[in-house]
């Protein structure tokens, strides 16, 4: 039996007398947030006025009363599913644990401290900072360029110490379920359930670790239930272990949402039920997904593969990076899960990867992205920094974490690859005296921790590290061999066209910064702070230079704004483009490119970075865009000064027959010409439809004022539709577009319609009051042309005012500030900055393929 301790508690700084009211799971920052106590960290600059909040020791504690029964249970353990993080434990003021990770569950055996009646619990938590600092003194790590310096010794996310998009907030406190168990007789320690498909048929060998306490033999049931269709039960006798096998004919197989006809993944439950006298005493259930995932790495025409196979079919992963949702994590309810996971759906994405400097992500998130068909890449919690492995107290810290996490999580049909770190190897060549640090992550990240997790899990692949290569740093930055973090666009101011130089195997990282939704710079920022170079928005940018990157790469299409609100939409529209140029690219090549995950989904507070959805849930541009060149099937278009090719990309397990057409227009008269034909696109490939010539073209129109529009219909209803544009759009005779919208109310949602007079170039549709996404949204609208989107009726907005607040923009609605030569200039001077100029240099170079052996270790 378990009594939990979550709820109230009270709290105090060590040093101060007065207890004050706490909640458990959370942290002294929320604690001190309700109190009034700081102000809001993430509004203007509060974040740097609550650093001392990170320097000083804090305790918890709160009174548990212990009746006889309880006490005379067998075995008596304070379980604590997550402690943040270094901290001593006791009850009724004896020391009974400590903790000093943060990504490990403690079970600390209390019977022999707990009296009868009331018993206090508590907790001391010592500051993140000053501890990081101490050790740091015993032990140099490396210099840190994200966050404080010596963070590699302390097992918390690493991001709790900033980062080029998280503020410095490290938190303290009991941040998961706390508990005591009361056990009697036997519990159930662990669950392992392997899976081999033949055939139609999958055999489960379940296999369960039992604590028995009872001296005796106790029954046992293994209940397998499908989805559909009737439960398999298997009984016997146990003592220490169970060992059974399930077969299953006809398996509902599990698939990615991609390959799916389905909202929810097919499911089974595997539930072990340990018994006495038909009395159960103890029952875990697993829910699992049959399939199998693999990470083909073999060598092939191009060098190495890196190509994910689900179920025997090769997928072209379509994803994002994901970082820790807040920085304060409790408050990231399931709710906010939901939103977050169906902002991954609505955008076609199969993929996403936990990052490594964040968390090892909940059972909440594995168990939804299970239900939703998104595979996660589960980064080890180490990132862009070298580790002190070589102390054995810290190595036997991070095998544990190891043990409970891959334990932890090994069962999901979701889980596709461990890896072993975020670029700790890419960034080594920044510590060349580090000797030891550097032997240490080859020896952990290739040697150590690859059986430790074969110890559990022997199902599911394993890379070193992330971007990685052949072997220790060898290759990582290589096209031919593994996957690639591209950061040349952006970090290296590279043109954005710049991707379509890369044929990646696998591009695991690249990305483009934007403003978040106006919304969200209401809640921080005032009227007055309103300008990239602000105190307030210099806060809330944390990348370096990261303000005056976003202009570098706005005045390469889009002359510059007089209104700053403006930059929003200069910003996420470039944003979008650019992934979606580079994603459609990777996709065009598919086989030998085998991935696209930008960087990044989401944010952790209000801020201006790479992701695509901002921290209060505001789709920017990207989130709306990538549904459609993330569409498993889809129209793409790779244009050149000489040719456009209409390629249509598909990525589902079976031939799709539509029609495919494209049209020449004018921006005034409308469509010009058209041609449109049927093709049958075979399974998991891509075709080109049509292959036009520019010169062609150019003898009926002029370029300046026309476009190609490629569309992809199924019986009449267009699936995907791509625009592509003769020259950057400051360099175009785009007219100014008037819009119009009509909107209706319809049973929980509001259908919008809109139509523009003439070409109306990136047209956004803007909720003032609501955050909920629209259907569809920064698209182009064609002379005369009427679009209709929905959005969700939002309960939070007052009635009617959800309808009445709804704006249109496009590109010619925003005014330019001075001339093109003083964008000139501003583009100059931010290229020439010393940090920006070098940079450039650096990322110029385009690496030569991997040339040795291609045997990846
Ligand atoms: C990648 C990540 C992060 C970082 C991002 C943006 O390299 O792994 O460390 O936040 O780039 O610079």
């Amino acid at each position: 039996m378990n009594k939990s301790l979550n709820g109230s508690w009270q709290f105090k700084e060590v040093n101060e007398n007065d207890w004050l009211n706490a909640t458990v799971p959370g942290c002294n920052y929320l604690d001190l947030l309700k109190l009034g106590l700081i102000p809001d960290p993430f509004d203007g600059i509060n974040e740097t006025n609550v650093y001392w909040v990170a320097l000083k020791d804090w305790e918890y504690k709160k009174s548990l009363t212990v009746n006889a029964a309880e006490l005379s249970s067998d075995n008596i353990n304070l379980v604590c599913e997550m402690l943040d993080t270094i901290c001593d434990i006791f009850i009724n003021d004896t020391l009974v644990g400590k903790g000093e990770n943060a990504h490990l569950k403690y079970s600390f055996d209390v019977k022999s401290f707990l009296k009868l009646g009331e018993n206090t619990i508590r907790v001391v938590f010592y500051s993140p900072v000053r501890y990081v600092e101490k050790k740091q003194e015993e032990e140099k790590c490396p210099r840190n360029w994200n966050g404080l310096d010596g963070i590699p010794h302390i097992r918390k996310p690493q991001c709790h110490f900033g980062w080029d998009w998280g503020p410095v907030l490290p938190p303290s406190g009991i941040s998961r379920n706390i508990y005591v168990e009361f056990l009697n007789m036997a519990k159930i320690d662990d669950i392992l359930i392997k899976q081999t498909h033949s055939g139609d048929k999958v055999t489960l060998d379940v296999f369960a670790v039992i604590n028995n306490l009872s001296g005796s033999a106790l029954d046992f049931e293994v209940k397998v239930s499908p989805p559909n269709g009737d439960m398999i039960i298997k009984t016997g006798k146990c003592e220490n272990s169970i060992s059974e096998t399930v077969v299953i004919d006809n398996p509902e197989l599990w698939w990615t949402n991609d390959l799916s006809d389905k909202i929810n993944q097919p499911l089974y439950s595997v539930l072990v039920n340990i018994n006495r006298d038909e009395e159960i005493i103890d029952g875990t259930e697993k829910i699992i997904g049959l399939r199998t995932i693999t990470l083909n790495r073999e060598k092939d025409q191009y060098g190495s593969n890196f190509q994910f196979i689900l179920n025997g079919v090769p997928l072209f992963i379509k994803g994002a990076n994901w970082i820790p949702a807040d920085s304060f994590i409790n408050r990231f309810d399931e709710e906010k899960l939901k939103y977050s996971i169906d902002a991954a759906l609505f955008s076609n994405m199969n993929m996403l990867r936990v990052w490594g400097g964040g968390y090892y992500e909940s059972d909440e998130m594995y168990s939804m992205c299970d239900k939703a068909g998104i595979l996660l890449w589960q980064d080890f919690c180490y990132a862009c920094q070298p580790y002190p492995f070589f102390e054995e107290e810290f190595l036997e810290n991070v095998k544990r974490e190891t043990a409970y996490n891959v334990k932890r999580l090994r069962h999901h049909a979701s889980l596709a690859v461990w890896c072993g770190n975020n670029e700790i190897e890419a960034l080594s060549a920044a510590w060349p005296l580090s000797k030891k640090y550097i032997e240490w992550t080859e020896k952990f990240f290739y040697h150590i921790l690859e059986p430790e997790i074969r110890k559990f899990d022997d199902a599911t692949a394993y890379i070193p590290g992330s971007p990685c290569g052949v072997s220790h740093k060898a290759g990582f930055d290589k096209d031919n061999v593994g996957d690639t973090h591209l950061w040349a666009v952006w970090h290296g101011l590279q043109p954005m066209e710049y991707y379509r130089k890369r044929l990646t195997r696998f591009c695991s990282e690249f990305g483009f910064e934007s403003l978040p939704d106006i919304k969200t710079i209401e809640r921080f920022a005032k009227p007055e702070d309103y300008s990239l170079t602000s105190k307030v928005f210099k806060a809330h940018q944390k990348c370096m230079s990261g303000n005056m990157k976003m202009v570098y790469y706005i005045a390469t299409r889009f002359r510059l704004p007089k209104q700053f609100v403006d930059f929003i939409y200069l910003s996420q529209v470039t944003q979008q483009e650019c992934v979606a140029d580079a994603t459609e690219h990777w996709r065009r090549n598919k086989g030998r490119c085998n991935g696209s995950m930008y960087w990044q989904l989401n944010d952790c507070w209000p801020v201006c970075s790479w992701a695509s959805m901002d921290y209060y849930g505001n789709y920017k541009a990207l989130q709306y865009t990538s549904r459609h060149f993330n569409a498993p099937v889809s129209v793409s278009i790779e244009n050149s000064k000489e040719k456009i090719t209409i390629f249509v990309l598909n990525d589902k397990n079976e031939d799709i027959k539509t029609n495919i057409r494209y049209s020449v227009f004018d921006f005034k008269k409308g469509i010009l010409k058209t041609e449109e034909k049927e093709i049958v696109i075979k399974a998991l490939t891509n075709e080109i439809a049509f292959d036009l010539q520019v010169k062609e073209i150019a003898k009926a129109i002029n370029l300046k004022q026309a476009g190609v529009i490629a569309e992809l219909l199924n019986d009449n209803n267009l699936i995907s539709r791509k625009t592509v544009l003769f020259s950057k759009e400051k360099n175009l005779k785009l007219p100014k577009a008037l819009l119009s919208k009509s909107v209706k109310l319809e049973a929980d949602k509001l259908s919008i319609t809109l139509k523009s007079d003439c070409f109306a170039r990136l047209v956004r549709v803007e909720s003032l009051c609501s955050t909920l996404p629209f259907s569809d949204n920064y698209f182009d609208l064609l002379p005369g042309e009427s679009k209709i989107i929905t959005q969700t009726i939002d309960k939070t907005c007052k009635p009617g005012e959800q309808a009445e607040k709804i704006t249109l923009f496009c590109c010619t609605d925003v005014e330019a500030k001075g001339s093109s030569v003083g964008d000139f200039l501003t583009r100059a001077g931010i290229f020439l900055k010393p940090v920006n100029f070098v940079s450039w240099m650096y990322h110029r170079k385009i690496p030569k393929d991997y040339e040795g052996d291609f045997q990846t270790q």
